[in-house]
C-alpha cells in the first residue's frame, strides 16, 4: 500500500564478479533505459521492479520445475531441497539442479495432492533428518489424506534413505483437495503440521479426528506429553489446536519465538493466526468467508463467534495464500519486521509490516511477474526466495538494488 509497484522492465544482470559498483549501476541504468534481457551471474534471467523505496532485483535462478511446492534450505552452503507436486525431491546447489532424488515415498499427485512441504531437521547437522509432507491414498477406500515422514539425507545429497512415516491424518477424506500443509519447528524442537480439512468442514471441529487440525510432535513423530488434549478420551492427543480449514503458511517468528499459521479461507476469509494450545480457531463455524457459490457456509454463525478465536489478521477477499517468511535479515533494512506471505490467486507477493505481533502495513510486490507464488522463504544469505506454482515453475531471488556479486 506503501510502495505500489510502479514499472517493470527487464534489465541486464550486470553483475559480474569484479566489476565496480558505480559500473554496475550505469549499466544497469543503461539497461533499464534500453528494456534489454541479458543474464545475471547465476546464468538466469534478471529484472528489476521499481517500488517506492528503490529498485528491487528479481533473479530467475532456476526454470522449467513443475508445480513446485516447497523449498528448505540446507546450512553450509549445501544448497537447496525443492519439491515438485508430482513426488519428486530435488537438489539445487551451485547453479545446478539434481534429478529426482531416489527414496521419496509414493505420493498421491492429483488435483492439490502430491508432493508437498520439505523442512529440514533443526539437528540437522549432526543427523542429516529431512521432513516431508505429502499426500498418500488409501487404497480401500480411494480417499487420501496428508503423511509426514522423514529420511536421511545420503550420499552428498543425492539420495534420501531409511525414510520412515512418522505422522499419518486419520481417517482419510480427500477426494484430491485440502491437504494443507506445511510443516515448522519451534525453538524447542516440536515439529508442527498444519493440515487441511480435506474439503470436509464439520471435521474441523472434531477432536476425534485430524481434519483441520495444527498438530504438535516431536521431531521422532512421538506426542509431546504436555499437548492440551494428551491423555483426554475421544481426543486424539497429537492436536494443538482446531477450526483451521486448509493452512498453506506456518513460520517461526524469531522475535517471539510463536508459531503463526495462514490458512486459505473460501471465498474470502483468508486468515493469519497464532495458534495457542487447545484452542478453537473457528472454521466451518465462525468464518469471513461465504461458498464460492456466494451463498453463506452452511455450518456458519458469523465471523466472530464467543469461544472461538478470531483471526490475528484477515483478507474479506481471498490473495489465496501460501508459503510464509519472517525478515530479520540486513540486505532489506526497510523490510526487517515483515512477514512475507505469496498469493496463488492474486499472483502477487505480500508484506505485512509488523509492530510487534500488529500488522501494520500490507503491500504488494511482483505483481508485473504475474506469478501463482507458492512459497518464500528468507535465505542464509538475507535474499529472499521464491517459488512460483506452474508446469514451468521458477526459483526467483530478490535483492535491493543490482545484487553486488562477491
Ligand atoms: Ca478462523
Amino acid at each position: 500500500m506503501h510502495s505500489k509497484v510502479l514499472t517493470f522492465l527487464r534489465v541486464g544482470g550486470s553483475n559480474t564478479a569484479g566489476v565496480k559498483q558505480g559500473l554496475v549501476a550505469g549499466l544497469a541504468a543503461l539497461a533499464l533505459s534500453m528494456g534489454g534481457l541479458t543474464y545475471g551471474s547465476s546464468g538466469g534471467k534478471s529484472s528489476l521492479v521499481r517500488q517506492a523505496s528503490g529498485l528491487l532485483q528479481v533473479e530467475t535462478l532456476l526454470e522449467g520445475l513443475q508445480h513446485p511446492w516447497a523449498l528448505a534450505f540446507l546450512p553450509n552452503d549445501e544448497g537447496v531441497l525443492i519439491t515438485e507436486r508430482p513426488g519428486r525431491l530435488r537438489l539445487w546447489r551451485e547453479g545446478r539442479l539434481s534429478p529426482a532424488l531416489p527414496g521419496v515415498p509414493e505420493v498421491y499427485a492429483r488435483a492439490q495432492g502430491g508432493l508437498l512441504d520439505v523442512a529440514i531437521a533443526p539437528d540437522f547437522a549432526e543427523n542429516r533428518h529431512v521432513y516431508l509432507a505429502y499426500a498418500e491414498q488409501d487404497s480401500n477406500t480411494g480417499r487420501a489424506g496428508t503423511a509426514v515422514g522423514m529420511g536421511r539425507l545420503a550420499d552428498d545429497g543425492r539420495a534420501l534413505e531409511n525414510f520412515k512415516v512418522i505422522f499419518r491424518q486419520q481417517p482419510k477424506l480427500s477426494s484430491g483437495v485440502h491437504f494443507g500443509v506445511r510443516l515448522v519447528f519451534d525453538s524447542a524442537g516440536h515439529l508442527f503440521i498444519a493440515l487441511g480439512e480435506n474439503n470436509q468442514r464439520s471435521t474441523a471441529q472434531d477432536l476425534d479426528k485430524h481434519q483441520g487440525k495444527l498438530v504438535r510432535l516431536m521431531a521422532d513423530g512421538s506426542v509431546p506429553p504436555d499437548n492440551p488434549f494428551a491423555g483426554q478420551p475421544q481426543t486424539l492427543p497429537e492436536i494443538w489446536s482446531y477450526g483451521h480449514r486448509n493452512p498453506q503458511g506456518a513460520a517461526l517468528n524469531p522475535w517471539t519465538g510463536r508459531i503463526w499459521t495462514h490458512e486459505h479461507g473460501p471465498r474470502g476469509g483468508d486468515e493469519i493466526n497464532i495458534p495457542q494450545a487447545g484452542l478453537n480457531y473457528g472454521w466451518p463455524i465462525a468464518t469471513h468467508g461465504r461458498n464460492y457459490s456466494g451463498l453463506a457456509i452452511p455450518e456458519a454463525v458469523g465471523a466472530d463467534v464467543e469461544g472461538m478465536e478470531p483471526p490475528h489478521y484477515v483478507w474479506e477477499e481471498s490473495p489465496a495464500i501460501s508459503g510464509m517468511a519472517f525478515y530479520d535479515a540486513g540486505r532489506f533494512p526497510q523490510w526487517r519486521h515483515s512477514v512475507f506471505i505469496g498469493a496463488l490467486k492474486d499472483r502477487e507477493l505480500i508484506r505485512l509490516e509488523l509492530d510487534g505481533d500488529r500488522i501494520v502495513a500490507e503491500e504488494r510486490l511482483l505483481g508485473e511477474l504475474d506469478a501463482r507464488i507458492r512459497d518464500v522463504r528468507q535465505g542464509p544469505d538475507g535474499y529472499i526466495y521464491v517459488l512460483t506454482d506452474s508446469g514451468n515453475g521458477a526459483l526467483l531471488r530478490l535483492s535491493p538494488e543490482p545484487r553486488r556479486s562477491q
